[in-house]
């Protein structure tokens, strides 16, 4: 009797261990070594990443998904150079890819936890910034131009001089992107917007030196602005116009007659991102069709995955606010990386908003 009492004593004890043993596995399954829910950290563009597809991704690989938001190409890289570490997403434009890949600053991405890989239409792959893909994939696609409440401006414009016209003083916005506000001034003297002609450059900073006390303010999410009605005109992105007019529906959008910008934001990863494979996840998730029709009906800018279409409602297909009519399509320019004559566009770009 005694014997078994002993027996059984110790037999409750051994099982006790193993279910502690137990359990510490699976906090170590679940989560990160330091036993938190494994996070993923994403950096990208204000209005890029709609909360479905955030929760869809967290209950799905039951981890969580933070969104952190910047207003430029520049301002991304300047975090990037400063040490940043912790992200594990970043949505550059196709240039700032290019620029990224010279700093050494992106990870190659592993097509094996990729394989939606192959539902990109073979038109927004292999461009001039990542010629072969192994750092980046195609997020959006969309391009800049003018904004404008139709119900307040008139006649409706066609040229990026609107914006320097004095009956619009504070009344409308620039974006507050070096690149892109330097590249519309550009356009407007008849120059391309990758000039590496200093004098060019000059002569396009003097414009929006000008053109300054007309402005209401450098704002890259021109959306917020449209919708609140604190402006009536905003040099803005392409999805941002589309997003306004469902508040606004009098809120129309032109490409200016002399040119503009058209990009495609990528997907990258980070080379100092701490959670890169959850990443290559997250890209593959972004790229089922189901789920990239959302990042289109969210953010409206033009979806990379064909196959997408099937899920976008009827309007969003084939919208001219995303697919420009050809004619348009040919005015508009891609911007590159200027090398070592990016310096002359900071130094533009800093004298501009330090007057
Ligand atoms: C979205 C901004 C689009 C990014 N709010 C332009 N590259």
């Amino acid at each position: 009797m005694r014997k078994f009492s002993i027996a059984s004593f110790s037999l409750q004890t051994v099982l006790k261990r193993y279910m502690l043993f137990g359990f510490i596995l699976l906090a170590l399954f679940i989560g990160d070594s330091d036993g938190q829910k494994q996070q993923l950290n994403v950096f990208t563009w204000a209005g890029y990443v709609s909360g479905d597809i955030r929760e869809g991704f967290e209950k799905e690989f039951g981890v969580s998904v933070l969104v952190d938001t910047y207003a430029s190409n520049e301002d991304l890289l300047a975090k990037l150079l400063a040490g940043a570490t912790g992200y594990d997403i970043i949505m550059p434009s196709d240039y700032m890819v290019s620029i990224l890949i010279k700093q050494n600053l992106l990870a190659e991405l592993h097509r094996d936890t990729i394989p939606n890989f192959q539902n990109i239409s073979p038109l927004f792959l292999g461009k001039y910034y990542d010629t072969e893909n192994r750092y980046s994939v195609p997020y959006t696609f969309g391009t800049a131009g003018i904004a404008y409440d139709s119900a307040v401006v008139s006649p409706p414009p066609d040229s990026w001089a609107v914006l320097w016209d004095k009956k619009y003083k504070n009344q409308f916005s620039m974006l507050d992107d070096q690149r892109e506000t330097l590249g519309a001034a550009l356009k407007l003297l008849g120059y391309s917007l990758n000039t590496t002609d200093a004098k060019q450059v000059k002569a396009a900073k003097e414009k929006l030196i000008a053109q300054k006390p007309l402005v209401k303010q450098y704002k890259s999410e021109a959306e917020e602005l449209l919708i609140a009605g604190d402006v009536v005109m905003a040099h803005c992105w392409s999805g941002d116009a589309f997003r306004a007019t469902e508040t606004r529906p009098t809120i129309r959008y032109v490409i200016p007659k002399e040119g503009s910008s058209q990009f495609i934001d990528a997907v990258c990863i980070p080379k100092s991102a701490p959670h890169k494979e959850l990443a290559e996840q997250f890209i593959n998730y972004l790229l089922r069709p189901e789920v990239n029709a959302k990042i289109t009906t969210f953010t409206k800018y033009g979806t990379c995955v064909p196959t997408a279409k099937e899920y976008l409602p009827e309007h969003l297909r084939e919208h001219k606010f995303i697919y420009p009519t050809k004619e348009v399509l040919e005015s508009l320019e891609w911007l590159k990386d200027p090398g070592d004559f990016t310096r002359h566009y900071n130094r533009a770009w800093e004298e501009i908003k330090a007057k």
